[in-house]
């Protein structure tokens, strides 16, 4: 493990604290004479592939091929913004993308969180535009299979150190997953994901409302303090104008209508 002042140890757990209950990313006290972790600090949050602790940001690649999961990703949202963890859209194969594609994306997802663009074949735009934004932090990449994650990865570790294999957590008898954490020059932290699955992700319903951000503004204005912005008439609902008028995404609503459906036939929050 590494201190604030740089200095590396190696360590082990204090009595019932044992090694294989720390995760990569915790925040441990450590007896500095005994050489050993006294405690564990609470967790920010924690990820179970990869197995994480404390993630700061996510990035979510998006590229025009392989076709956006549009409601994967704003599952993906729903789950960063729950965790505590900071979204950042990345739009990837910048060298394929139309206008209409680009434009499209920052539509939905601007009003949200930051949204950048590169192309992966281009390492030092890559390397330009990402490397300010992994600096100092634990971040993760993820997004759909063959969005171009680890091509990123590879202009980010050109001239970086790789550390490899921080991490591994056994999972039952037979099968041991590892999560490759790599250590950038900036002192910044990341994690190519192998993908989270839509079917891992819960929330309620009034998870779905709270993380769609940019109802925020308008919500406050619609006329009943507690509107879902569904069944509301269209003339007490901010929102639902907004919507009509293009000020906010059509397609995002349309997805936030499914989301709260979805939530709700999971039966567990109602
Ligand atoms: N044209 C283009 N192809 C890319 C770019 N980034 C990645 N690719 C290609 O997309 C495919 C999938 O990339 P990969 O990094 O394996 O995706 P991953 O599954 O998300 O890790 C590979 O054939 C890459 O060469 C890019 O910016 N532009
Ligand atoms: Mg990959
Ligand atoms: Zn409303």
């Amino acid at each position: 493990m590494k201190t604030q002042d740089e200095k590396v140890y190696t360590l082990k757990g204090r009595g019932k604290l044992k090694e294989d209950k720390l995760l990569v990313g915790d925040f441990v006290d450590i007896d500095e004479k005994q050489l050993v972790i006294e405690k564990l600090l609470p967790r920010k949050n924690k990820l179970v592939r990869p197995p994480l602790a404390n993630v700061e940001q996510a990035l979510i690649v998006v590229a025009p091929m392989p076709k956006p999961d549009f409601l994967l990703i704003d599952k993906l949202l729903i789950k960063f913004l729950l965790s505590k963890i900071t979204p950042v859209v990345v739009i990837n194969k910048l060298d394929l993308c139309s206008g209409v594609f680009v434009d499209e994306i920052v539509k939905q997802y601007k009003p949200i969180c930051d949204v950048e663009m590169i192309s992966a074949l281009d390492e030092r735009m890559t390397q330009t535009i990402l490397n300010p934004i992994l600096s100092g932090k634990l971040s993760i990449l993820t997004g759909q299979s063959a969005v171009g994650k680890t091509s990123i990865l590879n202009c980010l570790l050109h001239g970086n150190m790789a550390v490899g294999e921080l991490s591994k957590a056994g999972r039952g008898k037979n099968t041991t997953r590892h999560s490759e954490i790599f250590m950038l020059e900036n002192s910044g932290l990341i994690a190519d994901t192998p993908g989270f699955n839509a079917l891992d992700i819960e929330f309620s319903p009034e998870d779905v409302l709270d993380c769609y951000l940019e109802f925020k503004p308008y919500a406050k204005k619609c006329k009943y303090k507690n509107c879902n912005h569904i069944n509301e008439k269209l003339e007490d609902c901010i929102v639902k104008q907004k919507v009509k008028d293009g000020t906010l995404s059509a397609p995002r609503y349309e997805r936030y209508l499914k989301l709260v459906e979805q939530a709700k036939e999971e039966g567990k929050f109602e």
